[in-house]
């Protein structure tokens, strides 16, 4: 069995009803301690910038149901085959002309073939050489992938649990928790950084909020990087209308996750599009220390880069400098 899951059943470093004590303070309290914990483990006042790029977008064979790019509903995405390598160099360029450090891309794949990997390879070492942090999505890898990658210079691999063991039969068939599992564990055999966070708003209970984190927190070590989506309802996939989550509820989950993984950057991912600029920044109070940044994510819109920075100077927030490769101030 792998260290992932060993570890789950072992002693957790973070029980379920330990999480759910901390989602249950009262407000002030839990931003007060997650603000406390944030300042002893990084820069205050600093996000760190990446920008997204989707390499290859749609006709998805796997069921994630909040997804739009699975080839099972119908959505407004246009497919489109792996981008030619000018086309992402000039994405990657424009992304660090306007300050990102990170260039993430991703790929709607179930899992790449060896075929498929030699081209993101090509894009990473080509990104990699412009002087941008580089992280990529592409679904399940199979054994040796993770080490191609990380020969190639990739420096994150993104592959998210998304929600918790008990509640992801809800939202996806084709592929299961513990396929995840394993793909983590070759990221982190291979040397690379982790980059796995998940999804809230998909009709879930904090319970399963909670159980979420639990996992993320008791991975030994617990990833360098977790990404707290808000779902972004998009028609024709099955979450389009799945009820709205209390902002402060959302809030509350980045809190928590600062609180349980103090060492890591909590990035606020998908969803800061339809977030008002008051929840914004009560995120960035709870520890929320990455943003992407640009018009586009991978299919769906994010604020423009004038709207950010507007908001970052009425927060008194700062960018990253483009050079800082570590935000954390310690190892964990
Ligand atoms: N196909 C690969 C995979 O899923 O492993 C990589 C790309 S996939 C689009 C990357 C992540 O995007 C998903 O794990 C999910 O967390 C996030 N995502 C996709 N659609 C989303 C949506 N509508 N709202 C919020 N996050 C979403
Ligand atoms: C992550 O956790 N969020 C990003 C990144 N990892 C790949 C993706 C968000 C996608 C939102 C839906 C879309 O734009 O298609
Ligand atoms: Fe495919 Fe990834 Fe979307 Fe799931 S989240 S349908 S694997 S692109």
């Amino acid at each position: 069995m792998d260290t992932y899951i060993r570890h789950e059943t072992l002693t957790p470093t973070w029980s379920i009803p330990a999480i759910l004590d901390l989602f249950a303070l009262p407000l002030n309290d839990l931003l007060l301690r997650a603000q406390t914990v944030h300042r002893q483990h990084h820069p205050a006042n600093a996000v760190q910038m990446s920008r997204l790029l989707s390499i290859k977008t749609g006709a998805c064979p796997e069921d994630c149901a909040y997804c739009p790019q699975s080839s099972r509903y119908a959505t407004a995405v246009e497919e489109a085959p792996l981008m030619p390598l000018a086309q992402v160099m000039a994405a990657a360029r424009k992304a660090k002309d306007a300050g990102a450090q990170r260039f993430c891309m991703g790929a709607a794949w179930r899992s790449p073939t060896e075929r498929q990997l030699d081209g993101v390879i090509e894009h990473v070492q080509a990104v990699k050489g412009l002087g941008l942090e580089t992280c990529v999505t592409l679904g399940m890898l199979k054994p040796g992938q993770a080490e191609r990658l990380k020969e190639a210079g990739l420096d994150y691999y993104n592959h998210n649990l998304d929600t918790s063991r008990e509640y992801y039969h809800e939202i996806i068939h084709s592929r299961t928790f513990d396929d995840r599992l394993d793909t983590l564990q070759r990221v982190r055999d291979a040397g690379l950084k982790v980059c796995c966070g998940g999804i809230v708003g998909l009709g879930e209970s904090r319970e399963v909020r909670a159980g979420l984190i639990a996992t993320l927190a008791n991975l030994a070590p617990y990833p360098e990087s977790v990404p707290i989506n808000q779902l972004v309802k998009v028609p024709g996939t099955p979450l389009a209308d799945a009820p709205d989550l209390d902002p402060l509820e959302f809030v509350r989950t980045i809190a928590v996750t600062r609180i349980t993984m103090p060492a890591t950057v909590v990035r606020l991912s998908a969803g800061r599009e339809s977030m008002h600029d008051s929840t914004q920044a009560l995120c960035f109070m709870a520890g929320a220390n990455s943003i992407f940044q640009g018009e586009q994510l991978l299919t769906t819109p994010n604020p423009a880069l004038q709207a950010d920075k507007d908001l970052f100077d009425r927060l008194g927030l700062r960018a990253m400098p483009a050079d800082t490769g570590i935000t954390c101030l310690d190892q964990q």
